[in-house]
């Protein structure tokens, strides 16, 4: 019996610095997700890209590129409301909800989305936190932003689009390598899980994905699954806005998400796929692959 799912793009640059990542839900369909989901027995539905503005076209005060410190925050905050209707309503169809990104700032409405009708874990892979604040952050880039914003820190906390049913208790980054000053303070005090890449190197990366896929089922009517492509090492991903070396593997990437499959995913977002700084679309490629890792390919 097939599974319904859909996939969502989300063509969103805006909460990046370095432009590009609107093309990778085009790049990673383009790598061939359709028939790779048909032969994991999926019914695929291909909703086709959510509108995001572009601040070259049209009418530019249409698009405020700031408020206070988050560049492109009222795109942002439009397109993730959108995001968490769409997400929210596969689910409540039946279907399984499958996010491209865009960068990491439409996570903000995968989460809600995907926790606005139940409990919620979240499980990170990244080489960054994604737990800055307006009131932190070193670059005004939103994608640096979304784990701190689903969970309502700082300003955050003042709005109702952002924030979303799910305890910090509930959350795990995994591989993560670059973290700034006030994040990691921030990051310290908030109850978020991590597990750095000395972590990984210590203890190895299955011991590592179950203990946070045992923090974030803990409890929980499903996991949503957040997969930023710069979580991998440069040398096989390079195609992202920020590569940070000493990434994971790509063994060690499929071994995380082949592990996440055994537990009970509800959405998946793939991230940060920018095809302008990739070679021959190796990154979307693999975006396309560890997908299929999450959603439960095996090798036999
Ligand atoms: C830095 C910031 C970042 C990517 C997140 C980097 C953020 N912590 N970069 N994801 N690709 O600007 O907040
Ligand atoms: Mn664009
Ligand atoms: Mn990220
Ligand atoms: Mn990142």
């Amino acid at each position: 019996m097939t599974r319904p799912l859909r996939v969502i793009g989300v063509p969103m640059d805006l909460g990046a610095d370095r432009r590009g990542v609107d093309m990778g839900p085009s790049a990673i369909r383009y790598a061939g997700l359709h028939d790779e989901l048909v032969d994991l027995e999926y019914d695929p539905t291909d909703v086709g890209d959510l509108p995001v503005t572009h601040p070259e076209v049209g009418d530019p005060d249409a698009v405020t590129p700031r408020t206070g410190n988050a560049k492109y925050i009222g795109e942002v905050e439009n397109v993730c409301t959108r995001l968490a209707d769409e997400v929210a309503e596969t689910l409540a169809d039946g279907a399984f909800p499958l996010v491209l990104g865009g960068d990491h700032s439409i996570a903000i409405g995968s989460v809600n989305g995907s926790a606005r009708d139940a409990d919620v874990g979240v499980v990170w892979f990244d080489a960054h936190a994604d737990f800055n604040t307006p009131e932190t952050t070193p670059s005004g880039n939103v994608h640096g932003m979304p784990v701190a914003a689903f969970l309502g820190e700082g300003e955050f906390g003042d709005t109702d689009w952002a924030q979303a049913n799910v305890k910090p208790e509930n959350v795990a980054l995994v591989g993560l390598r670059s973290i700034d000053r006030t994040e990691r303070e921030e990051l310290r005090e908030s109850g978020v899980s991590v597990f750095t890449m000395s972590d990984i190197d210590e203890r190895g990366i299955t011991d590592v994905t179950e203990e946070a896929l045992d923090v974030v089922g803990e409890g929980t009517d499903g996991i949503h699954v957040s997969l930023d492509l710069d979580w991998l090492d440069p040398n096989e991903a390079p195609g992202v806005g920020t590569p940070v070396k000493g990434g994971v593997t790509y063994r060690e990437a499929h071994a995380a998400l082949e592990r996440t499959a055994r537990r009970d995913v509800r959405s998946l977002e793939v991230v940060e796929v920018n095809p302008i700084l990739d070679r021959s679309n190796r990154t979307a490629d693999l975006a396309v692959e560890l997908a299929a890792s999450g959603l439960g390919k095996r090798i036999i």
